[in-house]
C-alpha cells in the first residue's frame, strides 16, 4: 500500500485500487481551486495501467458541497471561465478513465459534488449520505454534467423535478430510484467499498471500459452506429489476455485470473 498526500485531496494505493479523497472537512469538501488542481492530478494518477479500480470519496462527515461560496463570493471571477478550466477537465477526466470509478458516499453530496457522484460509473452510500440539487438554492443552473448525468441516470422528467425542487434526498430515497446502487451503515462503507472496488479490479478492466465506453456512447448514435460500434469493441475485446484467460478458465473448470490486459 502507498500513499500520497496533497492538502486538498488524498490518494492511497491499495494493490491495483486507487482511493481518492476529498480533504477539507470542515467544509464538507467544498471544492477550491487548489483542490480542483488537487483532483486533477490524482486523476492522472489514475491513468496508471496498473490502477485497475478508483474510488472516490471525501474525509469526515460530507462527500463534496460543490463550489465553496466562499472562494467564490471573494473571487467571483466569470464562473464559465471556472467551469471551463477547473470542472469540466475532471468531469471529462472521470468519464475518460478505461476503468471503473465508484463514488463513495459518506455524507452531503451537493451541487457539483452531487454532479461529480453522478459523473461516476457506480454510487454506493452510506445511511447517513444525503443527495441535494443546490444549485437551484442559490438561483444557479445544474452545472459540471449535473443535467446530463442525472437526467440519463433518473429520466428527464424526475431529473428536472427534484433539480429544480432543491430537496435533500436521503440516501435510502435515491437507492429507490436507482441514484445509488447500494446503502450501507455509515460505518461499514469504507469496509465495502473496498470490498468492491477490489471485486471490480480483479474483473477484465479493459472490457469494464470499453463497456464504460458503449454505454457512453449509446445514447448519441442511431442503432446501426451502436451495433457497428459493438462489434468494433468486441473485436477489440477478443484480442486481449482476458479474453483468452476467460475462454481457458471456462473451458478448464477453473476461477479466472485477469490481469487487465
Ligand atoms: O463558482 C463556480 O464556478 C460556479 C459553480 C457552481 C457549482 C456549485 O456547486 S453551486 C452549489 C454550491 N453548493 C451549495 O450551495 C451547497 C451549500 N451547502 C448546503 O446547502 C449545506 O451545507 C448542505 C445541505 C450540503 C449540508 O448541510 P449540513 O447542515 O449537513 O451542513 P452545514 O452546517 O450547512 O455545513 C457544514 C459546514 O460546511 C458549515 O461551516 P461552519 O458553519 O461549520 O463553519 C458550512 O458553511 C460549510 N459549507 C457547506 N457547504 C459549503 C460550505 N462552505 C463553503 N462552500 C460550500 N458550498
Amino acid at each position: 500500500r502507498q500513499d500520497c498526500a496533497m492538502p486538498e485531496v488524498e490518494t492511497s494505493r491499495d494493490g491495483t485500487v486507487l482511493t481518492i479523497t476529498l480533504n477539507r472537512p470542515d467544509v464538507l469538501n467544498a471544492l477550491n481551486k487548489a483542490t480542483h488542481d488537487a483532483l486533477a492530478a490524482a486523476l492522472k494518477d489514475a491513468r496508471d495501467p496498473e490502477v485497475r479500480a478508483v474510488v472516490l470519496t471525501g474525509a469526515g462527515r460530507g462527500f463534496c458541497v460543490g463550489q465553496d461560496l466562499t472562494e467564490f463570493s471573494e473571487a467571483p471571477g466569470d464562473i464559465a471561465d471556472r467551469l471551463r478550466g477547473s470542472y469540466h477537465p475532471n468531469v471529462l477526466a472521470v468519464r475518460a478513465l478505461e476503468k471503473p470509478v465508484i463514488a463513495s458516499v459518506n455524507g452531503p453530496a451537493a451541487g457539483a459534488g452531487l454532479s461529480f457522484a453522478a459523473a461516476c460509473d457506480l454510487r454506493i452510500a452510506a445511511d447517513s449520505a444525503t443527495f441535494v440539487p443546490a444549485f437551484i438554492n442559490i438561483g444557479l443552473v445544474p452545472d459540471s454534467g449535473g443535467t446530463f448525468f442525472i437526467a440519463r441516470l433518473l429520466g428527464p422528467a424526475r431529473a428536472f423535478e427534484w433539480m429544480t425542487s432543491g430537496r435533500r434526498l436521503t440516501a435510502a430515497e435515491a437507492q429507490t430510484w436507482g441514484l445509488v446502487s447500494e446503502v450501507v451503515d455509515a460505518d461499514r462503507l469504507a469496509d465495502r467499498t473496498a470490498e468492491l472496488a477490489a471485486t471490480l479490479a480483479a474483473m477484465p478492466t479493459r472490457a469494464i471500459g470499453m463497456t464504460k465506453r458503449l454505454f457512453d456512447a449509446a445514447p448519441n448514435n442511431t442503432l446501426e452506429e451502436q451495433l457497428e460500434l459493438e462489434a468494433q469493441l468486441q473485436s477489440a475485446a477478443t484480442r486481449s489476455e482476458d479474453f483468452r484467460e476467460g475462454v481457458a478458465a471456462f473451458l478448464e473448470k477453473r476461477e479466472p485470473d485477469f490481469k487487465g490486459r
